[in-house]
């Protein structure tokens, strides 16, 4: 363990230094005199995590996303320093609440993202050899702003302050060759600290560089611009972050990004594999290998190139290694983004790379021709058709583990969108169900509720143990629990309130129902479908249809991908809703609406624990899982949502009776085949009226015709689907019904508590440990390492 001790006075005196400078203690350089101060302690812990995992089998995580949040706060509380440092603090004048200044590292788009972190920080509290590999990207998710309701992108600057907790290890570089030329790869460490134990992991993120940061001689022959975009090439691979989660484009630079990656990563994993003195044979005996989606898929033609040319490894024997070393996991049903590379731009930048990929192909289509499909199927299932490469295709054949994460999804993934190859290896096939970790989910963010149940626990075992909550589904019963449960809940209710005032300037209550969505603006999600409803009832407020309603906060939190129009539209028009409703007189003490604005990780950590409701409603077989849905549970919250991701495992798990479950199931809407969205907006005046709202004037969508456009998609449809594709109008009715059944059913607020409870003592199943237990054991074949 550190030396708290130690880590106080440097700390101590370094804010005496400054404060002789004459300098205030802002947020974020309290957190780099902190952390550095800390990172000095950790080496030779992490030294020592790395010497025990040297004899063992090791896990390595590939990911082009990592979506870390705020680090000092976590690691303040993994170490066990945070009490005491509070305390020493304290004697200096400091309050480590200024920490919350400090900015989020936002190194990913969304749930894979958070996935990738949540899988870190639970391989280190377990004790396993596992480690990160991905991308420091100069500039992470766009920082969004709201402009009259518009949605508008500023850059993520996130390494304007330093950034302590990354060390550069120019002693691990290693180079990189794209489209003919080499760059450097130079690998930033960050610690993974497990909690209360002494395993540091490590994620390694690559920076790229010109291998001479300037080149002189180019400089001293006048070829001036020659030396600037050799320095401009290399650092324009890792600038910037793809801030799409949803459509993939055939981008050279994103090619280039994900070769990157699977290629430094490798060399560096072999490297080590070396040094402990093993042969290439032994590869996946010591060493495996997750591809967080297709992302990093280059990984298996790129181990293959390097088994085969510079091993002197047979083609078969290196396909026999590759495929022992990979595990691929699905995250998608939507198929535009499943990636597909245009074969000429994968050629241009790594034409070695697209042979082997062309070999590989080739042996495809020989194991299926062999194993009797057709001609018709073989193309299908090629990797190379149509002047594409199909990178999922690619993962499956060369991977010995495929997986889903939540049931639901991955059943649909046999079923439908790879039923092909789940016929050719079902042994491939496997679940593991998303989670999420608990030390930053309930006990970082939401301290008064872990207190509570360490008192009634007994002790924070839960910390490392999610399971043990189901002991408290037994104080249920009890309505002092329950009160006490709904005084912490209105506590982090009022601290929300601060900070929407603070950041947003609406004033709310928190004697209001609070009803939040959070997750990626995306068509397939339905916050238009959200924003419909509360309209609906918005309308019927006012004209009397409904009465006895609980007052309710409806919180939105999203950003759209920038060239995603109409989600962008859907974020204005949710807007233009809010500034409505929330200027109306008589919806002062009845109805709120707040966008949120730049949702991350850290609003999340401020939102999940003020929730008395969380909002799931994808259209059912769209969404493969959802994890913020386990955050609310985790927090208290009921689910409002559909049949759809992790949301029937957590109903399965806290009851449907507590929860909320509305809409069309999977195979209802299988067998609609004459969906007709128009016979539903004319045949029901509600409908109509809202959908109208779009086009009549009720709204301004500043002469964009967006309005429009999303009046058209619910009725015409466009180019590239049919009106309606995700059943909006169809589940509209039933979910408004289940929204104002939720809010009458607020109105006993305890037997309401008594359901929320029920959902938190459930939420054990959805810990990231529980997850990353079943990777190690079934996918990776690793175990702790010894003390
Ligand atoms: C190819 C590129 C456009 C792309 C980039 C990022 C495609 C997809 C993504 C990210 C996808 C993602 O975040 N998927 C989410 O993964 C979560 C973790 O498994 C799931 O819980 C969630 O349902 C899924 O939408």
């Amino acid at each position: 363990m550190l030396d708290t001790k130690r880590i106080a006075a440097d700390v101590k005196r370094d804010i005496e230094l400054w404060r002789v400078q004459g300098e205030d203690i802002s947020g974020e350089l309290l957190n780099f005199l902190l952390s550095k101060a800390i990172m000095r302690e950790l080496i030779p812990l992490h030294e020592a995590t790395v010497e025990k995992q040297r004899k063992v089998k090791n896990a390595y995580y590939f990911s082009a996303e990592y979506l870390m949040g705020r680090m000092i706060q976590n690691n303040l509380m993994n170490l066990g320093l945070h009490d005491e440092l509070k305390e020493e603090m304290k004697a200096v004048g400091i309050n480590l609440d200024q920490l919350e200044e400090v900015e989020d590292a936002g190194l990913g788009n969304g749930g894979l993202g958070r996935l990738a972190a949540c899988f870190l920080d639970s391989g280190a509290t377990l004790g396993l050899p596992l480690n990160g590999y991905g991308l420091r990207y100069r500039y992470g998710l766009f920082r969004q702003q709201f402009e009259d309701g518009f949605q508008k992108e500023l850059a993520d600057n996130w390494l304007k302050h330093p950034d302590p907790w990354s060390i550069r290890r120019d002693d691990r570089t290693c180079t990189v060759e794209l489209e003919g030329k080499r760059v450097l790869a130079v690998p930033y460490d960050m610690p993974v600290i497990g909690y209360h134990n002494d395993t540091i992991n490590s994620l390694r993120l690559w920076q790229c560089e010109a291998i001479e940061d300037f080149n002189f001689e180019k400089f001293n022959n006048y070829e001036y611009d020659e030396a600037v975009a050799e320095k401009n090439y290399a650092e324009n691979i890792t600038r910037v972050l793809y801030p799409n989660d949803s459509t993939d484009e055939g981008r050279s630079l994103r090619i280039k990004q994900e070769y990157f990656l699977s290629s430094a990563s490798l060399q560096d994993i072999i490297r080590t594999h070396k040094e402990n003195g093993r042969t290439m044979a032994s590869f996946p005996t010591y060493n495996a290998i997750q591809l967080n989606d297709t992302h990093p898929v280059f990984s298996i033609p790129e181990l293959t190139r390097i088994l085969i040319d510079e091993e002197g490894v047979s083609f078969q024997n290196a396909l026999d290694i590759v495929r022992k070393t990979f595990g691929y996991t699905n995250h998608t049903i939507m198929a535009e983004a499943l990636e597909k590379w245009d074969a000429k731009l994968v050629k241009e930048i790594v034409p070695r790379v697209y042979e082997i990929i062309e070999r590989i192909d080739q042996q495809l289509r020989k194991d299926l021709a062999a194993a009797g499909r057709g001609e018709e199927k073989i193309e299908e299932m090629a990797i190379l058709r149509d002047k594409k490469v199909y990178m999922a295709h690619l993962a499956i054949y060369l991977s010995h583990s495929v997986n889903g994460v939540a049931k639901i999804h991955t059943e649909i993934l046999k079923k439908r969108e790879l039923s092909d190859w789940y016929a050719l290896y079902p042994e491939r096939f496997q679940n593991k169900t998303n989670g999420i970790t608990q030390r930053r989910w309930l006990r970082l963010c939401n301290p008064h509720l872990s207190d509570y149940i360490t008192k009634l626990l007994g002790d924070e075992g839960w910390v490392t143990d999610l399971d043990r909550l189901t002991e408290l589904k037994q104080d249920a019963a009890d309505p002092a629990v329950l009160a006490a449960f709904r005084d912490i809940k209105r506590i982090n209710k009022q601290r929300l309130c601060d900070m929407i005032w603070e950041k947003e300037g609406v004033k709310l209550s928190p004697d209001f129902l609070f009803d939040i969505q959070v997750k990626r603006l995306h068509e397939y999600k339905r916050q238009f479908l959200n924003a419909l409803a509360i309209l609906d009832i918005y309308f019927c407020l006012k004209d009397g249809a409904i009465t006895g309603f609980t007052p309710t906060v409806y919180f939105f939190g999203a950003k759209a991908a920038p060239g995603y129009d109409r989600a962008k539209a859907i974020i204005k028009f949710i807007n233009e809703v809010a500034k409505r409703i929330n200027n109306d007189p008589e919806m002062k003490d009845l109805l709120k609406v707040v966008f949120v604005t730049n949702y991350d990780v850290s609003y999340g950590e401020r939102l999940f624990p003020a929730a008395d409701v969380s909002e799931q409603i994808s259209t059912a077989g769209t969404e493969a899982s959802g994890t913020g849905n386990m955050k609310f549970m985790l927090n208290g919250a009921v689910t409002l949502g559909t049949y759809d991701g992790a949301n029937v495992e957590i109903v399965e798990a806290a009851g449907m009776e507590n929860n909320y479950i509305f809409g069309a199931r999977v195979e209802e809407l299988e067998a609609l085949d004459h969906y007709d969205p128009v016979a539903l907006y004319e045949g029901n005046v509600r409908i109509k009226r809202v959908v109208d709202t779009l086009i009549d004037g009720t709204f301004d969508d500043g002469d964009t015709g967006m309005f429009q456009e999303l009046y058209d998609s619910l009725l015409k449809g466009a180019s590239w689907h049919d009106p309606d594709q995700y059943k909006l109008l169809y589940d509209l009715p039933s979910y408004v019904a289940a929204k104002l059944k939720v809010n009458r059913d607020y109105a006993d607020r305890e037997k309401f508590s008594f359901k929320c409870w029920m959902n938190m003592a459930s939420a054990g199943r959805f810990s990231s440990d529980r997850t990353i237990r079943e990777y190690a054991k079934d996918i990776w074949d690793i175990a702790p390492v010894e003390e």
